[in-house]
């Protein structure tokens, strides 16, 4: 049964709604619900865990970059996802959570991170796809976010949009000069944007009638449109790209629809979300399995870091000891 909230804890709730409701910030020291709270906590750190987790996919291809320049793009790409993971898994440490432990809930697959990191990239031109359509609808998704009601959240992702923007070019820009090339590399290109065409699509979450968070978040202001409004959102705007590229997208049910100004696309297969989503996409296992390593692996400069800022507080703690 729930505890009827006192008049303190309702006079509260009322400050922070009306702070919502006038499209102003809630900063950590301000009183939040709990389930604001763990709201926030489940996203953020979600994000967080997709960033790094999402160096993964890309990540491959650096030693294997065709070029000098490939290479230089590539590795500065997958660095602005270590620097949007750190970001991101700061704000959520201002809700009182621990990054450590937040590491320990993605190993442990308590949490999730994106479905779209757990498919592969066995081709050079997914780079290009993955720039063009993942980083695109990560645009889509993350703008509004920009904007979201948790201080910390909005300004972080003020900072990562506008790096999204230059991974989302590169990846045109590479797909752009394979389609000027072979047709062996135009083969590629397409083969590439069959395959990732749907999972980009389900990167927004199942439709809203079977998404259960989205209306308190939004009511909440964390989220600003539902997950089929920038589903919608992102093939308007993916589809004209895609005719500049001369790439055909592989859905036969995609055509404008003059009435509604939109156009209209087919189902994806939320079967197969459901499944990668719990763990049973291509790449779960082997993904999990690098972080964990990745993360052994590094024990030793967590230890150095600690042992290092601990020396430093002993330098600048006052002589003689307590004070
Ligand atoms: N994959 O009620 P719903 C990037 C889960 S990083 C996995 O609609 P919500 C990039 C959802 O968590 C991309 N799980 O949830 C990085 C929930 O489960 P729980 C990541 C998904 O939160 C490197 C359940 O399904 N972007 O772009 O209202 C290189 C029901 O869903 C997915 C973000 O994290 C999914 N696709 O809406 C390149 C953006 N979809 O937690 C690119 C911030 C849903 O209740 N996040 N689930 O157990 C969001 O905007 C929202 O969290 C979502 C889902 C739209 C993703």
């Amino acid at each position: 049964m729930a505890v009827p909230a006192t008049a303190d804890e309702e006079r509260l709730n009322a400050e922070f709604e009306a702070v919502v409701d006038r499209q102003e910030r809630i900063e950590p020291r301000d009183w939040m619900p709990e389930g604001y709270r763990k709201t926030l906590i489940r996203q953020i750190s979600q994000h967080a865990h997709s960033e790094i987790i999402g160096m993964q996919p890309e990540g491959e291809w650096i030693s294997r970059a065709p070029s000098l320049r490939r290479k230089a793009i590539l590795l500065a790409k997958v660095q602005d996802e270590a620097g949007h993971g750190l970001y991101l898994y700061s704000a959520a440490e201002t809700l009182g959570v621990d990054r450590a432990d937040l590491t320990r809930r993605l190993m442990s697959g308590a949490q999730k991170y994106s479905s779209i990191f757990n498919y592969p990239t066995p081709s050079y031109a997914d780079v290009g796809t993955i720039g063009w359509l993942v980083d695109g609808a990560a645009i889509c998704n993350q703008v509004p976010l920009c904007r979201s009601s948790y201080g910390p959240y909005s300004r972080a992702m003020i900072r990562i949009c506008k790096e999204e923007s230059f991974h989302q070019r590169q990846g045109y820009e590479l797909l752009m000069t394979m389609m000027r090339g072979t047709g062996e590399q135009r083969a590629m290109v397409q083969e590439s944007v069959d395959r990732w065409w749907w999972p980009s699509l389900m990167m927004f979450g199942p439709p809203d009638a079977d998404s259960p968070n989205t209306e308190k978040s939004m009511r909440w202001g964390i989220k600003r449109h539902t997950n089929d409004e920038l589903r919608q959102r992102f093939v308007d705007m993916t589809v004209p790209q895609a005719d500049a590229l001369g790439v055909t997208l592989p859905d036969p049910e995609l055509a404008w629809n003059p009435e509604r100004g939109r156009y209209d696309f087919g189902e994806p297969d939320w079967a197969e979300l459901t499944r990668v989503i719990k763990g049973d996409g291509p790449c779960n296992a082997e993904r999990i399995d690098h972080r964990r390593r990745a993360h052994e692996e590094g024990a030793w400069v967590r230890e150095a870091a600690a042992a290092f800022a601990a020396r430093g507080r002993a330098a600048a703690a006052p002589a003689g000891g307590e004070s």
